[in-house]
């Protein structure tokens, strides 16, 4: 196994960017554990990262990559998809990527359901450019644009991506690796546009303001605070307050946007 994890990195361009106690090491080792379990080939596979501590992990992994602006990943994987279907495209992006600048760009990925496989870093904070609050920043947690905590209440990117029209959706933690490898694998090898939301740990940029401790210690509260779905079902909203699901979402079938693209294509 470490033979067919290790030729998907880049070993050149270690070290690797992230601080100590940082989860996206976690989240990247998750991946290439799915692409070995997959078989991604390096050459038809395409792995593509908007601007963040996050996106950087497409550096770091031997594919062909594509980094490129705050926000735009998936807009670049839409052109990529939509040119070369026959690729296998992932989109690795932070909650700020994905959520805020980049929002409007999720939202129609998952309308037109493309056969993208959307990785979201959520580690609750923008953390590279120094802890401002992004839309999966809990109410009320601190951040430096929240020096008395945020008022705003977060968005649900599963949700919001499952509303939009995506067809496939799932959480997982840095804590929960195994199940956040199998979920990649599961989105990679569904047709259509899915989601998997990585609860990962910032210290630095969050958990320091929050009073959450070290790394492991936000590992910790992932532990204790990820309700996996079957258990959840069982749970009152009040009971769920404070945590979140994990394990696959939401799934189901619809056309793909390229394939209906193509039939267009073979009718005119
Ligand atoms: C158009 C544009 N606006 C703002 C920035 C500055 N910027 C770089 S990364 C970032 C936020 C990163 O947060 P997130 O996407 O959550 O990723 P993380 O660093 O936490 O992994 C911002 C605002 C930018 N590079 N480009």
């Amino acid at each position: 196994m470490q033979q067919e994890v290790q030729k998907y990195l880049r070993y050149d361009k270690l070290p690797h960017i992230w601080c100590p106690g940082c989860g996206n090491g976690i989240v990247l080792g998750a991946l290439i554990r799915a692409f070995a379990k997959i078989g991604c080939n390096q050459d038809n596979t395409v792995i593509v990262s908007g601007i963040g501590c996050s996106s950087r992990a497409s550096g770091y992994l031997d594919f062909n990559t594509l980094h490129t602006t705050h926000g735009r990943a998936l807009a670049f994987a839409t052109g990529i998809k939509f040119a070369r279907p026959e690729l296998k495209v992932f989109v690795l992006m932070g909650d700020g990527d994905a959520g805020a600048i980049g929002g409007n760009h999720l939202i129609h990925a998952a309308r037109r359901n493309i056969d993208l496989t959307a990785i979201i870093f959520n580690n609750s904070i923008y953390g590279m450019t120094g802890g401002q609050y992004s839309p999966l920043t809990p109410q009320n947690s601190r951040a430096s644009t929240a020096s008395r905590g945020t008022v705003e209440r977060p968005f649900d990117l599963a949700e919001l991506a499952k509303a939009a029209g995506a067809t496939y959706t799932a959480r997982a933690t840095t804590y929960h690796t195994s199940l956040l490898t199998k979920l990649i694998c599961n989105g990679a090898n569904h047709k259509g546009f899915s989601l998997i939301e990585t609860v990962t740990a910032c210290p630095v940029a969050y958990g320091r303001r929050n009073k959450m401790g070290s790394g492991y210690d936000m590992l910790m509260w992932q532990k204790e605070h990820g309700i996996p779905v079957e258990k959840a079902k069982k749970l009152t909203p009040e009971e769920l307050k404070g945590n979140f699901i994990i394990g696959e979402l939401y799934k189901t079938e619809a056309p793909e946007f390229t394939e209906a693209y193509q039939q267009l294509i073979e009718r005119i």
